[in-house]
């Protein structure tokens, strides 16, 4: 199976990347994990995504805030699908990424998540790998059933904790 790809653009974005991972692992996808920066280490931002098919990945996972151009200047060097994930940052609570990140011009796309929204971006992921991988579509179909059970279950508890 192709890996997802993970680039960050600090280790602060951390704990967004962690609801990626945690998904990723409940469905049994490899991944591999970056801390590069479209500003600060521009130079292996790029290397990782040129290189990226041929090393194995499927689908790249880009997470930054503030002036968000991580998932941009990645699929500037890849056809590979980029996901970008908007982070929070102290200003302007993450409208200042969503916009960065969601406003690419048109030939190079990046299909972005809402703010903070990891969980979101490994599904995503996850559905596009699915579409050549069979076993992968099961385990998908089971956890959206295994999601759709557990609010049905909130549902019916919901009047007892009124
Ligand atoms: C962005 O700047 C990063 O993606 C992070 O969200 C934000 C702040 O980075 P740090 O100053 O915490 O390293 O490039």
């Amino acid at each position: 199976m192709r890996k997802v790809g993970i680039v960050m653009g600090s280790d602060s974005d951390l704990p967004v990347i962690e609801k990626a991972v945690k998904i990723l692992k409940e469905l049994e996808i490899p991944f591999e994990a970056h801390v590069y920066s479209a500003h600060r280490t521009p130079e292996q931002a790029r290397s990782f995504a040129l290189n990226a098919r041929e090393n194995g990945f499927g689908v790249i996972l880009a997470a930054a805030g503030m002036a968000a151009h991580l998932a941009g200047a990645i699929a500037a060097n890849t056809t590979l699908p980029v996901i970008g994930i908007p982070c929070r940052g102290p200003a302007l609570d993450g409208m200042d990424a969503l916009l960065s990140t969601v406003q690419m011009p048109s030939g190079i796309p990046v299909a972005a998540v809402g703010i903070g929204n990891g969980a979101n971006a490994a599904l995503l992921a996850a559905e596009i790998l699915a579409v050549e991988d069979a076993d992968l579509a099961v385990r998908l179909t089971a956890k959206r059933k295994a999601d759709t059970e557990a609010v049905l279950k909130k549902d019916a508890g919901i009047m007892e904790r009124l």
